[in-house]
């Protein structure tokens, strides 16, 4: 059953960082438009029935000229757009672990620290020209990596596991930052759940 993300918090939980009008159009209008027009899409294909949006994306690249090209293109932008804001919500939280613990911890250590994390990321974010997300994924090498991808791209169609990402769309800051995309993205590590994002590794390092 493929099934719209509620948003596990109230949409004022994030404010002052990211405000109530913000989140309310973001799930409500955005990720609700992608979700609907990922479904129309997936539904057109009886032999992806029992498959997860996250195994449409690992295959994508296998998936394209084997099915109608506008109906690949859903997938990925659409099913895109509702994986990666399915962990945005999940990767946020209003009362969460502000900094990294255990294996993520000393793993972030390794590369220099917190401070540089958030820096390099920062400047990902905002070197993405247009519409994008910065991310932070587990490759096939079970390292951490970062990297810009453009639009609703996702790191699971280049076979890495994302653990954290921004969503640097418009769309994600423009009512209350207007073009300040670099004071939307110093806020937003206020919001940021290090819990969920070592959950996300910690599966990640498991996996095969
Ligand atoms: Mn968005």
């Amino acid at each position: 059953m493929l099934e719209m993300t509620t948003l596990p918090y109230a949409y004022d939980a994030l404010e002052p960082y990211i405000d109530e009008a913000t989140m309310r159009v973001h799930h409500d209008k955005h990720h609700q438009a992608y979700f609907d027009k990922y479904k129309q899409a997936w539904e057109s294909l009886p032999e992806l029935k029992d498959v997860t949006v996250e195994q449409v994306l690992w295959r994508l690249n296998d998936l394209n000229g084997k099915i109608d090209d506008s109906v690949w293109l859903a997938l990925k932008n659409h099913g895109g757009g509702f994986f990666n804001h399915n962990l945005f919500w999940e990767i946020m939280s209003p009362d969460g672990v502000r900094t990294p613990t255990g294996e993520l911890k000393n793993k972030i250590e390794e590369m220099g620290g917190l401070p540089k994390l958030k820096e390099d990321f920062k400047n990902l974010a905002l070197g993405q020209f247009g519409s994008g997300w910065a991310w932070l994924v587990v490759d096939e090498q079970k390292q951490l990596q970062m990297y810009a991808l453009a639009n609703q791209d996702s790191p699971l169609s280049l076979h890495h596991q994302p653990i954290l990402g921004v969503d640097v769309w418009e769309h994600a800051y423009y009512l209350k930052y207007q073009n300040r995309r670099a004071d939307y993205l110093d806020a937003w590590w206020q919001v940021v759940d290090f819990s969920a994002v070592e959950k996300r590794y910690l599966k990640a390092l498991a996996n095969k």
